[in-house]
């Protein structure tokens, strides 16, 4: 069956490229591969598209680390944002590339049966939609699945797609079971929850960065996150993950490495020391190719002989979640991290030879229960440690035990967009966290912060 993927244009006030790629969708997309069916795919945030470069008529820039800026272009606003003081944009390919990129796919004889459109965050929704709408004008007659991270987090909200089939489901075994029951037959009897090696095949250019999930899900349960059920907790063999990205960084040329995992540190003996012991005895460091951690690792798991294997690694980017520094927060929002654990971690980190530009502190703000004083305090830790403070501005995830405290409900409040989930905008809609003053005295204290730590600041 002949079969397009697509990953939508990011519709938001603000966004960039930091190591983004459709990684759900490439995953699947290996076990359809592996099924026999015939894939495309339209990667609207795909930077390094060669039409994309031909069409703005410049070479595309990247940071030193791989990521970057995207395409974007001003949109009008939607209704439910009008009380919103900033502009919306479409982050990625012009709508008029996309339109011809669909239209060439048919001229090549390549006619879709059915179109797979994924989705990320829950207030990204208008990207999905707006790629449904057009596909289905242009090539009438496709069946139009959607799936991904918005579909399962909203699905009654996801009705509204335009789509013929939502899928609700997060998990591979139910999303393969789910495909079968809707005529795109899967091979049986494959592997499926732990095979986590995306099909990047279906990209045909070099790129700046590819990006990789060493393990799926999380065993913590912290009240503010999806993670824990969306996805059980599974680990790529690091033989098999080690030999994916020695030959897709030598297919794409690429010289940055990310892992998206949430959970990168649990048994590690037998994990990610492993994956990076293989990565250094592939030579990635002679190679000059760097690794990216930008998702918070678990500070309370980090051993000494880790660290040490980063380093060797160069690994350049490490995010150590804190998140908040209240016992009482730490404790009652699921005890993923101490005070001390956190101090430990800096330290190890240190030791093994990081330097402040390499080790970044995430904080949130906003949490339910979080106080604006405890976020500066934060901020004056990272600066006495000499590390960047990065700050994660909280957003509430349906189904989380936070999203109930906050909403009283399951539910969304009538009038309530989920566009205004976004967390840079959410203060300007939920009245019972930080005002937008706290939010913007913390954001000018953040800088302020980062400023003289990367102009004064010392390693020790
Ligand atoms: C990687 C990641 C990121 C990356 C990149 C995200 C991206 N757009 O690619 C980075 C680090 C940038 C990021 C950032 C953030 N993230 Co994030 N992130 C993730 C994470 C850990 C993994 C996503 C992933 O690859 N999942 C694995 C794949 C396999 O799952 P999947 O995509 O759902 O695909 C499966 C199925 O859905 C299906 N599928 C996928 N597409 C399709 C399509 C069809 C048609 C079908 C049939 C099936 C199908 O196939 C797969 C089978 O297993 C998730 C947690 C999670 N476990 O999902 C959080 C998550 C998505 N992030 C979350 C949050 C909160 C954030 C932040 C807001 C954090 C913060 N406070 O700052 C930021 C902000 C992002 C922004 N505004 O730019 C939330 C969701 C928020 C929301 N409201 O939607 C999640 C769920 C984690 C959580 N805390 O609960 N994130
Ligand atoms: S430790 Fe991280 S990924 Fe795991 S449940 Fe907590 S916030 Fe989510």
């Amino acid at each position: 069956m002949k079969i397009l993927l697509i990953n939508p244009w990011i519709y938001d006030v603000a966004s960039f490229d930091y190591w983004l790629k459709p990684l759900g969708l490439l995953i699947l997309a290996r076990k359809l591969h592996e099924s026999g069916h015939e894939l495309q795919l339209i990667d609207c945030l795909d930077r390094y598209d060669p039409d994309l470069i031909q069409y703005i008529g410049k070479p595309i820039k990247s940071k030193w680390n791989g990521t970057g800026k995207f395409y974007s272009e001003k949109v009008k606003k939607p209704p439910q944002m009008s009380h919103i003081p900033r502009y919306f944009k479409r982050y990625g390919l012009p709508k008029p590339l996309f339109e011809q990129k669909l239209k060439d796919l048919i001229e090549s004889g390549f006619k879709p049966e059915c179109t797979f459109v994924t989705s990320a965050m829950t207030y990204w929704y208008p990207g999905p939609f707006e790629a449904i709408k057009t596909v289905k004008r242009i090539i009438p007659g496709t069946k139009m699945f959607l799936g991904g991270n918005y579909a399962n987090l909203m699905m009654g909200h996801s009705k509204r797609s335009g789509a013929d089939f939502v899928c609700k489901k997060s998990k591979m075994s139910e999303v393969l079971d789910f495909l079968n029951s809707h005529g795109i037959s899967i091979k049986e009897n494959f592997q499926k929850e732990s095979d986590l090696i995306p099909l990047y095949e279906l990209y045909n250019h070099p790129m700046s960065h590819l990006v990789f999930l060493s393990s799926l899900g999380c065993p913590y349960k912290c009240t503010y996150c999806a993670t824990p059920f969306l996805q059980d907790f599974v680990q790529e063999e690091p033989a098999r993950l080690v030999e994916a990205i020695d030959r897709y960084a030598t297919m794409f040329k690429v010289k940055n490495i990310a892992f998206f995992d949430d959970a990168i540190l649990i048994n590690h003996q037998k994990h990610f020391d492993q994956i990076l012991h293989k990565m250094i005895d592939s030579g990635i460091k002679q190679r000059g190719i760097m690794v990216h951690i930008p998702n918070g690792i678990h500070a309370k798991l980090l051993k000494k002989s880790t660290a040490e294997l980063m380093m060797q690694a160069n690994v350049k980017t490490i995010k150590v979640a804190l998140e908040t520094i209240d016992p009482k927060l730490q404790a009652s929002t699921g005890g993923k991290v101490t005070n001390e654990d956190f101090y430990r971690a800096i330290s190890l980190l240190k030791e093994a030879g990081f330097t402040k530009d390499e080790i970044a502190a995430f904080i949130m703000i906003n949490l339910p229960g979080q106080g604006f004083k405890e976020v500066i305090e934060a901020h004056d830790i990272c600066r006495d440690l000499n590390i960047l403070p990065e700050i994660n501005e909280y957003t509430p995830i349906p189904g989380t035990i936070d999203f109930q405290r906050i909403f009283g409900d399951n539910q969304l409040p009538v009038g309530f967009d989920p566009l205004l989930l976004n967390n840079t905008i959410l203060s300007f809609s939920w009245d019972k966290g930080l005002t937008i003053e706290e939010i913007e005295l913390i954001k000018n204290y953040n800088k302020k912060v980062i400023s003289e730590i990367k102009n004064g600041g010392f390693d020790r």
